[in-house]
């Protein structure tokens, strides 16, 4: 009988991905991170595959001489080093897609929460606050007449955008190249539709070219009645500058589901007037969650049935 490939989930992994692997493999488990000396050397000689939520660096792939696949949970794989991967014919696989619905829509929802400061007035029912001192202030902000800019018009950009054509907001979006598939006005710059739009979200990946790129100027740019929306990395975001723009007045609120350092939110961003912040929850129902650990698992089993994984990441070569 032909021996089951032994895969190593790395610290904490939806357990789905375990009971879906089970039986066609064989499960190996280690807390994170994986470092040298953590397994035995007949271990580490033997695992094939790793399972891993958000991050796995070279020093963990180096731990594995015959690794041949990282599965990573989550579409957004910055925390895997893909260069060494690349490099040592390792295959990186991450979860387009079976998020793209339930990410748009909590960009949405973080949209009008911040705009209308839903929160803020259910505390004001919760409080007693309506039956002591009366309605709830009227919100400053309104999504109507506004014209929102999206930093990227990717998988869930495109959701993102087709949400919003329903509430007849002007869109456009900013990208490193046009999109012939999308009816939207396209800016070349980022600074460029900062003047032109008074609304931000922003859903592009970490990488070197997105670090803080939403920075002081930007956000000048969006204007008093500016509204910044972050669902895609927190590092994309000049924080400081933020928070000083909010105490400033420079933009008028921001939405945030996504920061640099998580879980530390910054003091300054807690103090910071207009905000509406959630800890990191765009994907984070059962069902979408569950859809992203099946294609853990699937890319696991293809893998190793046919040798093609079903969603590789652009950088890594395939089969
Ligand atoms: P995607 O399909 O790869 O789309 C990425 C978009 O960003 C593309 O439109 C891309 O266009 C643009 N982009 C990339 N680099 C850029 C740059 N330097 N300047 C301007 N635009 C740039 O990815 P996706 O599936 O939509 O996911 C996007 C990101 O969202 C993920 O990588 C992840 O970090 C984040 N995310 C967050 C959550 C959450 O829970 N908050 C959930 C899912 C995903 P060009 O290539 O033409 O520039
Ligand atoms: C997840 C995400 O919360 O897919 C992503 O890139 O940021 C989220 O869907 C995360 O990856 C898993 O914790």
């Amino acid at each position: 009988m032909q021996e089951k490939p032994k895969v190593l989930i790395v610290g904490k992994v939806r357990e789905r991905v375990a009971e879906r692997l089970d039986g066609d493999v064989e499960l190996v488990r280690c807390n994170a991170p994986l470092e040298p000396g953590k397994l035995s050397p007949d271990v580490a000689d033997s695992i094939r595959g790793v399972a891993v939520t958000g991050s796995f660096d070279a020093q963990a792939i180096a731990c594995l001489p015959k690794l041949e696949i990282i599965a990573n949970f989550g579409v957004g794989y910055d925390g895997v080093d893909v260069r060494a991967a690349a490099a040592l014919g390792i295959v990186v696989t991450n979860t387009p897609d079976v998020l793209n619905d339930e990410v748009a829509d909590t960009a949405i929802a973080l949209l009008l929460n911040t705009i209308r400061r839903f929160p803020e007035a259910e505390a004001w029912l919760r409080e007693g606050r309506w039956e002591r001192s009366g309605p709830f202030p009227l919100s400053k902000l309104s999504l109507r007449g506004r014209s929102v800019g999206l930093y990227g018009l990717g998988r869930i950009g495109l959701e993102i955008a087709r949400r919003l054509e329903g509430f007849g907001v002007t869109i456009s979006y900013h990208t490193r190249q046009r999109r012939a598939d999308a009816p939207y006005q396209y800016h070349p710059t980022l600074i460029g539709m900062a003047e032109a739009v008074d609304t931000m979200i922003a859903i592009v990946p970490k990488t070197p070219e997105t670090y803080k790129t939403i920075d002081a100027e930007v956000l000048a740019a969006l204007g008093p009645d500016g509204v910044l929306i972050n669902v895609g990395r927190g590092w994309t975001v000049d924080e400081d500058a933020l928070a000083t723009a909010l105490e400033a007045g420079t933009i008028a609120a921001a939405g945030l589901d996504v920061f640099q350092d998580e879980p530390h939110v910054p003091g300054a961003l807690l103090r910071a007037p207009n905000t509406c912040l959630l800890p990191h929850v765009a994907s984070a129902s059962v069902a979408t969650r569950d859809a992203m650990a099946d294609l853990v698992a699937d890319n696991l089993l293809s893998w190793f049935r046919s040798g093609r994984p079903l969603t590789p990441v652009p950088e890594t070569p395939v089969g």
